[in-house]
């Protein structure tokens, strides 16, 4: 008979278990960039809400598509130019939505065997730092195109105009 006076606790803290895991990091809104067919990268573009009171961070992604590799990019201005720097990790701060979109971070999708295009879907996958991991259909929508996307890996040269402080070109 005692097995029946565990369950009701085992029950609640599944239950707990299961909530906290599925409320604490949830993604939104996946999408990425429609690209010619023999584009280098793709990238991937969402919305990450950590509703947890402590910090995670991504640390991995793969995607159903077949690459050669799935990496972690961040847009950002260096030495006065644009361009996309390869990270560890993007980190989700404690209750912040963290927006992986053009001219930020975004998952990068490296050498597509085959570009989908606009209307496609692909799974994409999150790992997080507490090794849970969250998969998510992104769709192919047509997208602005950023200073320093689409220039993979390489700098270039041409002068940007984003409001603030101006930055000094190098070249
Ligand atoms: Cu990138």
């Amino acid at each position: 008979m005692k097995i029946f006076l565990y369950f009701p606790a085992m029950m609640a803290l599944l239950l707990t278990a299961f909530a906290a895991q599925a409320h604490e990091i949830q993604v939104t809104d996946a999408w990425l960039r429609a690209a010619p067919p023999n584009a280098p990268a793709l990238g991937v573009f969402m919305q990450i809400e950590n509703a947890s009171d402590g910090n995670h961070a991504v640390v991995a992604a793969r995607t159903t598509l077949d690459v050669a590799r799935v990496e972690l990019h961040r847009t950002m201005m260096q030495d006065g130019v644009m361009q996309m720097v390869p990270h560890d990790r993007i980190p989700l701060a404690a209750e912040t939505t963290t927006r992986l979109e053009p001219g930020s971070w975004h998952v990068m999708l490296i050498t597509p065997k085959t570009v989908p295009v606009e209307g496609e879907t692909i799974g994409v996958t999150l790992v997080f730092d507490d090794g849970t991991e969250q998969t998510v259909t992104a769709e192919v929508r047509k997208g602005q195109k950023m200073a320093g996307e689409g220039k993979h890996m390489h700098k270039h040269k041409h002068k940007h105009k984003h409001g603030g402080s101006s930055a000094t070109t190098t070249n």
